[in-house]
């Protein structure tokens, strides 16, 4: 491990205020970077307001860190324009100045909408090499574009590069896919800090998802990099369960592992 701060992008977002929560009680000093300043800085904290698609921006941001971990971005569906900008601009801009920098790991937030028109199995837990490139929106494309951003940087010129295909970063499951999609706060922090730490990963592709009951994601790559997730969504069944009714394999939210991302109202029609 490299010393230096890990600076993380997004950092005032969703799961940004969870990771500067928890990362530094693992030992790790955070330099913080979003568009906008942090409402909440903490103490020891280092802050950035920078935009991730400014490269010479970025270059000095990431000057002296030991890790990035990326999260910035739009977070769902929206237009092609803002998602290319935000997400495969801002990607390329964050390794390329990790690349010029000489920061020798990237950690990507990417998604499971990068393989969402993925069948569901029917048993069994899906592999990372069983899921290949399936988006199922804009969305799902800039995460695939994210992975094989990473891929090039890795071959290339040697950065390691983790890339996290989270299911459902929330504070607790509100729907009877998350249930097997979610991944907890906790959990969320100890998958980061896995992928900062594990040594020499080099490229890898792993699912980030609690240790749920009826996950069908396969954890054993991520636990190979030290992951040991905690939590399970299933205490939240029966009530979730009670509200909406067992997941019905058929319907197609539950038939892929996309969700609602697969579904005709999220066609370009219809967000335009
Ligand atoms: C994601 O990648 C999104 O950022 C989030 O908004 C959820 O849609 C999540 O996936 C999910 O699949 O639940």
């Amino acid at each position: 491990m490299s010393s230096g701060p890990v600076l993380v992008t997004g950092a005032a977002g969703r799961i940004g205020t969870v990771l500067r929560g928890g990362l530094p009680e693992r030992g790790w000093a955070l330099r913080s970077l979003d568009v906008v300043p942090l409402p909440d800085a903490r103490p020891g904290e280092e802050q950035v307001v920078a935009d991730v698609t400014d490269l010479a921006a970025m270059v000095e941001a990431v000057s002296g860190a030991a890790a990035v971990v990326h999260l910035a971005g739009v977070s769902g569906e929206s237009t092609w324009a803002a998602v290319s900008h935000a997400n495969i601009e801002g990607t390329y801009c964050v390794l390329e100045a990790a690349r010029r920098a000489g920061v020798p790991r990237v950690v990507l937030a990417s998604s499971n909408h990068a393989t969402g028109f993925t069948p569901r199995p029917d048993a069994g837990l899906l592999r990372e090499a069983d899921a290949l490139p399936r988006p199922d929106t804009y969305y799902g494309v800039s995460k695939v574009a994210m992975e094989a951003l990473g891929s090039l940087y890795a071959d290339r010129y040697g950065l390691d590069v983790v890339c996290l295909r989270i299911g459902s970063a929330s504070p607790e499951p509100t729907t009877t896919r998350q249930l097997s999609t979610w991944l907890s706060p906790r959990d969320q922090v100890s998958l980061v800090d896995a992928a900062l730490r594990a040594p020499s990963p080099g490229f890898a592709v792993v699912w980030g998802v609690s240790a749920n009951t009826r996950a069908w994601w396969d954890l054993t790559a991520a636990r190979a990099l030290g992951y040991e997730p905690v939590d399970d969504a299933e205490p939240y069944a029966e009530a979730l369960v009670e509200v909406h009714g067992e997941p019905d394999p058929v319907d197609p939210v539950h038939a892929r592992v996309g969700g609602e991302f697969t579904l005709p109202s999220f066609d370009a029609e219809v967000d335009a």
